[in-house]
């Protein structure tokens, strides 16, 4: 595989051809190879959008289901995340670069027990991409840490993220944390996850689950629209 990897000229492929190399290569865990793909879409003027979704989620949504199926283990699955995350590094400047003005403020960040932080990351970029100022706490975060953010940065949104579900219900002890605190009306409160889904957001007391990055985006805008008509009625 190594060998055959040396003799390929990504340029030489068609848009296809490479988008199923850069599977096979996010598989694989080669960064410099997804680095250089998604080089190369860009080039030819692929919207960077359209580059995140086909060639890098799409190609960790096959490394899931082998890693799900045993057949792929951590050590792997983690040089697949190291190789997405060197794409998206080369992304998120162009996804932020729309110059949109900024429009509300999210604080984020990955529940305690969890450390999947992709799918989190991605709705950062996308958010900031959309005018938002986001505040990221990274994984594995104890309610204390998401308290004390809110304290500090008072955010219109507060995001949380779980993708296992083990760790989905803490979003629960955090909601009623807030409550119990009489903090949680001044927030919009947006859970997101695989294994989520919007009875699981309706049962823990969140506004609402976002299946995706690009309907996180939508639905932060529309719940800030809404709140910013119910303060000029009152
Ligand atoms: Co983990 N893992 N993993 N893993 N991992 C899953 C989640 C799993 C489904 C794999 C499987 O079995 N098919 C499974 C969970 C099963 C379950 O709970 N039912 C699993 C498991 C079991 C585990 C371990 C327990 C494995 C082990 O140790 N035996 C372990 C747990 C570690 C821990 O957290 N304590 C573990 C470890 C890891 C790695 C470290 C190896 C690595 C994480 C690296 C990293 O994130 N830096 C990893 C990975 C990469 C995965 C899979 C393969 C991919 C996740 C991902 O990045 N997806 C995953 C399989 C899968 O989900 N198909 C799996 C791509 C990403 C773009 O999508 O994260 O869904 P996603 O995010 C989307 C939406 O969900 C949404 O928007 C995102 C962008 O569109 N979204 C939000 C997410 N968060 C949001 C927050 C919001 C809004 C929207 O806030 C407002």
């Amino acid at each position: 595989m190594a060998e055959e990897q040396d003799d390929l000229d990504l340029r030489e492929l068609s848009d296809e051809d490479l988008v199923q190399q850069m599977h096979d290569d996010l598989y694989d865990g080669l960064d410099a190879e997804i680095e250089e793909g998604v080089k190369i879409l860009l080039e030819r003027e692929w919207q960077p959008y359209k580059v995140l979704t086909e060639a890098l989620v799409e190609g960790m949504r096959i490394v899931g289901i082998d890693f799900r199926d045993g057949i792929l283990f951590v050590p792997e699955v983690l040089l697949s995340a190291k190789a997405m995350k060197g794409g998206m590094a080369i992304l998120k400047p162009l996804l932020a670069a729309t110059g949109a003005p900024q429009v509300g403020k999210m604080v984020i960040g990955t529940v305690k027990g969890d450390i999947h932080d992709i799918g989190k990351n991605l709705v950062c970029m996308m958010m900031e991409g959309a005018g938002f100022e986001v505040i990221d706490l990274g994984i594995n975060n104890p309610v204390e840490d998401y308290i004390a953010a809110l304290e500090e940065h008072k955010p219109d949104i507060l995001g949380m993220s779980a993708l296992l579900t083990t760790t989905m219900p803490y979003m629960k002890v955090v909601i009623d944390t807030l409550a119990e605190r009489g903090m949680r009306d001044d927030y919009i409160v947006l859970v997101g996850g695989a294994p989520l889904n919007e009875e699981f957001a309706d049962a823990v007391g969140a506004d609402a689950y976002c299946r995706d990055a690009a309907v996180t985006v939508e639905i932060a805008q529309d719940l800030i629209n809404r709140k910013h008509n119910q303060r000029a009625v009152s």
